[in-house]
């Protein structure tokens, strides 16, 4: 039975990194004097590294005009870091980063039916609190019975852990709940935990691969397509067929073994 919905934040609640992320990015960069910026293919090919001082670091390490010891450039990274964070939240206050299509209406659907509901994500508490206070209101935390962001889970996806970490708060094991990502690396992360897992595909990864997903979309409104059916859209009935229909299709969960 499906007790619970986990949802990855960037790219799958909203779209924050071509318009947020990698803008507020781009405003650090220029903050320090620095010549650097992210265009829009880019920072594409950069979301293949998970986590946002991961993701600096891996960039400015392959930089001619970088500092040339670790330390300077880790320090670098850090400051950097901040200053993007600080104006992601600014940007989102804004209120320039909306919900994607169908994740209110899900959102409100899983309260309803007794889904329970939980955060699985790479990026900052910092972060995640500024999205949802602007989307959700100043009572968003309600709507969640665990938030695990990037302190509670240093090891990035596709490391399993944040979803681990989520399963534990929530005191439920892998096959009672469903998966929400929109990246490859978020698929492998929760599919690395044994969890089955819908795919919204978001726009930079409209044409990720995505083998093992559970079921794939291109938003929760749109058309969704998994081995045993298809739906106009996302609703409960179609997570909890989803859901129920994972193990037949082979897929992997803790403690099964192959016949
Ligand atoms: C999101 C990330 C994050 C954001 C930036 O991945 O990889 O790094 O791009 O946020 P997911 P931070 O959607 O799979 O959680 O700078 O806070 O890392
Ligand atoms: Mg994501």
């Amino acid at each position: 039975m499906l007790r619970a919905l986990i949802w990855d934040v960037d790219g799958t609640i909203a779209e924050t990194e071509r318009d947020g992320h990698r803008v507020a990015f781009n405003h650090a960069f220029e903050a320090q004097d620095l010549p650097w910026r992210w265009d829009v293919p880019t920072y594409g090919l950069l979301l293949g590294v998970a986590g946002g001082f991961e993701r600096l670091l891996y960039d400015i390490e392959g930089r001619v005009d970088a500092p040339s010891s670790d330390s300077e450039r880790v320090a670098l990274a850090r400051c950097l870091h901040a200053i993007k964070n600080a104006a992601y939240g600014r940007i989102v206050d804004a209120g320039h980063i909306a919900l994607r299509p169908g994740v209110l209406r899900l959102m409100r659907a899983c309260a309803e039916a007794d889904i329970v509901q939980a955060i699985a994500t790479t990026t900052s508490r910092a972060n995640v609190a500024a999205l949802f206070a602007a989307s959700f209101g100043s009572d968003w935390a309600q709507r969640f019975r665990a938030v695990v962001c990037a302190e509670d889970a240093p090891s990035k996806k596709p490391d399993p852990l944040v979803y681990r970490v989520a399963l534990t708060r929530l005191t439920l094991e892998a096959p009672d709940v469903l998966a929400v990502e929109d990246s490859p690396n978020g698929l492998l992360a929760a599919r690395a935990a044994g969890i089955a897992t819908l795919v919204t595909r978001s726009d930079y990864f409209r044409h990720g691969g995505f083998d093992g997903a559970a079921a794939c979309c291109d938003d929760l409104d749109s058309r969704v397509t998994w081995a045993g059916g298809e739906a106009a859209c996302v609703d409960i009935a179609v997570l909890r067929r989803v859901h129920a229909e994972a193990p037949a299709r082979g897929f992997e969960r803790p403690g099964m073994r192959s016949p």
